[in-house]
C-alpha cells in the first residue's frame, strides 16, 4: 500500500479554473477513469479522470476553488503493485490528443491573413474521441444551409463519462449532413460536409500533416505529435466535456449533471440554471425534480402524462364572486379523487335489491333500537351484507402491490363508510364487520359518524378499510358512479329505495327497491367477478336470512 497524490492535468494553458463539482469524498474506492472533480472556464466544462484506483483518504479541493495546472486533488491509498511515479500518474502521455480548445487555438495563431484565401467544399470530420466508440449524438446543431463560423458547435456528442461538441474548424455553409440526433459516431467518421472559405498555406499544411490524399478535417483535431510546438497538451478529449452555451443550447452542463438528469427523467432544457453563465448544477436537477413530484402531489400537476391543465379563468369578468379558501379535508379530498380517478381504470355496475322484507323487519325493530338507543337504518344492513359478501367472494377483498407484481388478499373484512361533515367528507371505517352483530355494527357506526362530524377521529380509525359504503339514500338520486378510494378495489354507492312495480310472473308486485351502483378497478378484478360478488350482495339484502348460512 502506498499513498499517491493524484494532480491536476495540463488544462491546456488555463489557469485559475473554477471547481464546480468535487465528485470524490474521502473513503470512497475510486475506480480508473472514474471523475474526480468537474473544472470551468469560461470556455469549457471539463471532468478530470482517477488514473489510478484506489482509496481516497485525502481531498484537497472544495467547490468554488480555483486549481491550476499541477495542483493537488486527492490523496489516495493504492496497492504496491499498482503505484507508479507521481510524473506518470498524473502527466498526460505526450501522445494524447489535443483537445479542440488547443487546436482551435493554435490555427487561429497562424498567419491566415497572409495566405491567399479559396473556397473549398471539405468533410466534417470526427476527431479523436480519447478510445471512445459508437459515441452517441445528443444534438445536432446546425442544418444543411446555415451558415456557420469557426467554433461554432456542429454536433454534441455524449459518453456514459464525457459531452463534448465537435466546433467547426472553419467558417461556412453546411452543404450535407450526415448524421442525426440518436445516432452513433467514430474517430475519423465523415459527418457531413462544408463550403469553407480556408487559407491556401494552411490547407497546404493541413493537408500535408493528414497525408497527400487525405482531405481537410474541418473539425478534426490533429494529434500533438503533429502540431507545431505551440500546442498545448490537454487531458484527452474523451474525458474532457465541452458543452458550451451557444444559440441552440440555452443551457450548460457537465457529463455528471447530464448523466443525473437522464437518471430522473427530466428534460435539462426546462431546468432553470443557478450556476454562473447559466451553469446547471445537480442540485438544480434534483430541485427541478422535487418541483415535479410536489406539484403532481399537490395537484398542480397531472400525473396522467399528457392531460393538459385547467386554465385559470378570472370568473369575476361574468359577474360578483367571492373567493373562500379550501378546508385541508376538502384539499386532500380533491387530491384523493384527482389520484383516484387518474390512476384507477374504473367500471361501475347497476343493480337494485329488493330490500321489502328488509325494511319490513327493520321497521319492526325500530321501537326495540330506541329502547336501547340505537338507531337502525338501512345502513348497518348493507354493512352485515357486504361483509358477509366478501367472505364468500373474496376477489374483492384485495389490494394491487405497489410492486406492480403481486396482489395482497385479505383475511380480514374492515368496512369503510363515506360521511358528509361540516369539514368535507370523510371516511371512518368499521373493523371486522363480519365478525359483528347489527345491533353493535349499528352502535359503532353511530359512534364513528358522530366522531367524524365532531371533529374527533384518529387517523386510525380512517385507516384500513377493504370496501367503502357511500350512501346517498338519504338525500336521493338513482344511481352515481362512485369513485374507488384506493388502495381499496371497490366502492358501493347507495341510492334512494323507493317502491317499484315488479313482476313477479304473473302480475306487477309493489317492491321496495334498492338502486345500488358497484365500481371497481378493472386492474385487480374483472368483470365475472362483480357478477358474481353483485349476485351475491344482491340475493343477501333480498333475503337478509342469509346472513345466518
Ligand atoms: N333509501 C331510502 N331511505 C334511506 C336510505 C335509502 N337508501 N338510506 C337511509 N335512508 C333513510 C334512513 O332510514 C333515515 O330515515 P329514518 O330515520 O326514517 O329511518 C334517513 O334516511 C336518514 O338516514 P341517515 O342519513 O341519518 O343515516 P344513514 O345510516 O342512512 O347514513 C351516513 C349515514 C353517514 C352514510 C350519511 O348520513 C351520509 O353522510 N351520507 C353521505 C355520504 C356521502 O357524502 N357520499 C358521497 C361520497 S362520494 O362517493
Amino acid at each position: 500500500m502506498s499513498i499517491e497524490t493524484l494532480s491536476v492535468p495540463d488544462l491546456g494553458g488555463a489557469s485559475d479554473v473554477e471547481v464546480i463539482e468535487v465528485c470524490v469524498a474521502v473513503g470512497d474506492e475510486l475506480e480508473l477513469e472514474q471523475s474526480i472533480v468537474v473544472l470551468e472556464t469560461d470556455k469549457a466544462t471539463m471532468e478530470v479522470p482517477c488514473t489510478k484506483a484506489g482509496k481516497v483518504t485525502a481531498v484537497h479541493i472544495s467547490e468554488g476553488g480555483k486549481l491550476n495546472e499541477g495542483d493537488a486533488l486527492v490523496d489516495i491509498e493504492v496497492a504496491a503493485s499498482e503505484s507508479a511515479p507521481a510524473e506518470e500518474v498524473v502527466e498526460p502521455a505526450v501522445e494524447t490528443p489535443v483537445a479542440e480548445e488547443a487546436v482551435i487555438e493554435e490555427k487561429a495563431a497562424e498567419p491566415a491573413a497572409e495566405a491567399a484565401a479559396t473556397e473549398t467544399e471539405i468533410d466534417i470530420i470526427v476527431p479523436d474521441l480519447g478510445g471512445a466508440e459508437d459515441v452517441d449524438v445528443i444534438e445536432v446543431c446546425v442544418a444543411v444551409g446555415d451558415e456557420v463560423a469557426e467554433g461554432d458547435s456542429i454536433i454534441a456528442l455524449e459518453t456514459d463519462k464525457a459531452s463534448m461538441e465537435i466546433p467547426a474548424e472553419h467558417a461556412g455553409t453546411i452543404v450535407s449532413l450526415d448524421v442525426s440526433e440518436g445516432g452513433k459516431v467514430n474517430k475519423g467518421q465523415s459527418i457531413g460536409r462544408i463550403k469553407a472559405v480556408v487559407a491556401a498555406a494552411p490547407v497546404a499544411a493541413a493537408s500535408q500533416a493528414a497525408g497527400p490524399t487525405a482531405e481537410l478535417a474541418a473539425a478534426a483535431p490533429a494529434p500533438a505529435a503533429e502540431s507545431s510546438g505551440e500546442a498545448k497538451l490537454a487531458p484527452p478529449p474523451a474525458t474532457v466535456a465541452t458543452i458550451e452555451p451557444g444559440p441552440e443550447t440555452a443551457f450548460y452542463a457537465g457529463p455528471a449533471v447530464r448523466q443525473l438528469a437522464r437518471q430522473l427523467g427530466v428534460e435539462l432544457s426546462e431546468i432553470k440554471a443557478s450556476g454562473p453563465r447559466g451553469r446547471l448544477s445537480k442540485e438544480d436537477v434534483r430541485n427541478h425534480a422535487k418541483t415535479i413530484i410536489e406539484d403532481v402531489k399537490s395537484g398542480k400537476l397531472s400525473s396522467g402524462a399528457g392531460i393538459p391543465e385547467i386554465p385559470d379563468v378570472d370568473h369575476s369578468q361574468f359577474g360578483p364572486v367571492t373567493i373562500e379558501p379550501l378546508s385541508k379535508i376538502a384539499k386532500i379530498t380533491a387530491q384523493n379523487m384527482s389520484r383516484n380517478w387518474l390512476n384507477v381504470p374504473h367500471v361501475t355496475q347497476f343493480d337494485d335489491a329488493d330490500i321489502t322484507e328488509l325494511e319490513a323487519f327493520r321497521k319492526s325493530m325500530k321501537a326495540e333500537a330506541e329502547k336501547r338507543g340505537s338507531k337502525l337504518t338501512p345502513l348497518p344492513f348493507l354493512i352485515k351484507a357486504v361483509a358477509a359478501t366478501l367472505r364468500a367472494e373474496p376477489s374483492f377483498n384485495v389490494s394491487l402491490h405497489s410492486d406492480g407484481e403481486n396482489i395482497v388478499r385479505k383475511d380480514y373484512v374492515h368496512i369503510g363508510i363515506a360521511a358528509d361533515t361540516p369539514r368535507g367528507l370523510l371516511v371512518p371505517v368499521l373493523r371486522d364487520a363480519d365478525k359483528k352483530g347489527l345491533w353493535q355494527i349499528a352502535d359503532e357506526v353511530n359512534e364513528l359518524i358522530g366522531k367524524a362530524r365532531d371533529g374527533k377521529l384518529m387517523p386510525k380509525d380512517m385507516q384500513g378499510a377493504c370496501f367503502t359504503i357511500s350512501s346517498l339514500g338519504a338525500m336521493g338520486g338513482k344511481g352515481f358512479t362512485p369513485i374507488v378510494n384506493a388502495p381499496e378495489v371497490a366502492i358501493m354507492g347507495v341510492s334512494k329505495a323507493s317502491i317499484q312495480p315488479v313482476w313477479d310472473g304473473k302480475e306487477f308486485q309493489p317492491r321496495q327497491m334498492l338502486p345500488l351502483s358497484l365500481s371497481y378497478d378493472h386492474r385487480a378484478i374483472n368483470g365475472a367477478d362483480c357478477g358474481r360478488f353483485f349476485t351475491h350482495l344482491v340475493a343477501t339484502l333480498s333475503d337478509i336470512r342469509r346472513l345466518l348460512l
